[in-house]
């Protein structure tokens, strides 16, 4: 394994004193040298065997690791060497996964293929909406913006990261209404519909709802994988894996790892745990929304969770996934119809494209909200300027009249 870092020493520590403190408290060293270090030990030891300017990268002998784990992985490459005195500041950019440690893993359930042929969904980018606002509305409420969205064109429902369980809106009864209502849309317009319903809780009672969900012919569930913790979502994958059910991954909270580019954990090491572990669908950003995040780093999280292999970088290591399959890249928020163009030209069809105020903002409602994002896609295939398929296209016109081609602050 190998993991490569950003690092800057503590006043009055050498480089090397400080990436052989980090290699040494990831591994199996301390503070001080032991008397209990046997050579059998000792071989076992991380080593950083490349220093560039504030780069290193560290070798993890594979024994350091209990395969199928990934809590116990990020105890050791993730663990108390963010604390470290020796150390201003370290943030862990990537890591390379070897065959064997990838192999004691599932990886996604269905890859793009898979949800297209379930979805019967060709080539098309795959479109979703969460209804706002996030949390408040009735079941009956939710329900209704569901059935509108899905009416108006949408392919996924998804809830928002902060609903759940409440008093106004519950699981269950969300669940068995929305699944009654998605058969209706199905029969209704005669195209596939699905629904990202949010399971996060406690292991057990996330289970027990993942159940429900696959009893109702569920095809999808969502977790918030970082608020539920890596053992949480190990917990899901494998009863999605026994159940056929795929996974969609929200990174809420992803921002207090990742947003310091001098420390932390960068977005990349979660995506790829997202794949390893097998989230399906995976939020990436969107480079023009309402959240931060670069158009280089987006194509670099995109390609991570969609190619089979990927070459390293000055910020990024090599990896083959040995064919694990794909997880399909999600980009929402802050998106409206006027930035459908700038994002299918970023991510290429093979993503979901995640619309909540950029559709129940819409001035006519959500239906007339949702055609007008299929209208802007179907532009966007079609190759036609926006401003010019809204002539002939009232929703689309209206979209654009309210929010033209701005970009979220
Ligand atoms: C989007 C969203 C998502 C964000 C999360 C929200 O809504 O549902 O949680 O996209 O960020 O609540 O903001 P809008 P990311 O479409 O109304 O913006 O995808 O970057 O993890
Ligand atoms: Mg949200």
């Amino acid at each position: 394994m190998i993991c490569l870092f950003y690092f800057e020493p503590a006043k009055g520590i050498s480089v090397k004193e400080a990436v052989g403190r980090v290699a040494s408290e990831s591994s199996n060293g301390t503070w001080t040298s032991l008397s209990t270090l046997k050579e059998h030990i000792r071989k076992i030891r991380a080593r950083a065997f490349e220093i560039k300017g504030n780069y290193v990268k560290i070798a993890y002998p594979i024994e350091l690791f209990e395969f199928g784990n990934v809590p116990q992985l990020m105890s050791s490459v993730a663990g108390n060497i963010f604390g470290m005195k020796a150390i201003k500041n370290l943030k862990l950019l990537d890591i390379m996964f070897p065959k064997a440690y990838i192999k004691s893993f599932d990886g996604p359930g269905f890859g793009v293929h898979g949800v297209r042929k379930f979805m019967k969904i060709k080539d098309r980018p795959l479109t979703c909406t969460v209804p706002k606002p996030k949390v408040g509305m009735t079941t009956v409420e939710h329900a209704k913006v569901g059935m509108d969205a899905w009416l108006g064109g949408v392919d996924f429902l998804k809830d928002d990261e902060n609903l759940s369980d409440q008093k106004f809106n519950r699981f269950y009864k969300r669940a068995e209404l929305c699944f009654k209502v998605r058969d209706m849309v199905e029969k209704k317009t005669g195209e596939r519909k699905s629904y990202f319903i949010n399971v996060t809780a406690e292991t057990k009672e996330m289970l027990k709802r993942a159940k429900f969900v696959a009893d109702l012919n569920g095809e999808y569930v969502m977790i918030d994988f970082l608020t539920a913790g890596f053992a949480g979502f190990q917990s899901l994958r494998d009863f999605c894996h026994d159940n056929k059910i795929a996974i969609h991954v929200h990174r809420a909270m992803h921002a207090a790892f990742d947003r310091n580019p001098k420390h932390g954990v960068s977005m990349l090491v979660l995506a790829k745990l997202v794949r390893l572990i097998g989230g399906d669908n995976m939020h990436i950003g969107t480079a023009v929304g309402k959240l931060v995040g670069s158009r280089e780093d987006v194509m670099l999280y995109r390609d991570s969770i969609s190619n089979s292999k990927i070459s390293g970088g000055k910020e990024n290591l090599y990896q083959d996934w040995q064919g694990l399959k794909d997880t399909i890249p999600v980009s929402s928020g802050g998106l409206h119809p006027g930035l459908v163009p700038n994002i299918i030209g970023l991510l290429g069809n093979d993503c979901v494209l995640q619309l909540g105020g950029g559709i129940h903002g819409h001035p006519n409602g959500t239906i007339s909200g949702a055609m007008a994002f299929r209208q802007a896609l179907d532009a966007t295939l079609k190759g036609i300027d926006l401003g010019d398929y809204a002539v002939e296209h009232k929703e689309l016109r209206d979209a654009l009249r309210m929010w033209g081609y701005s970009r979220p602050v």
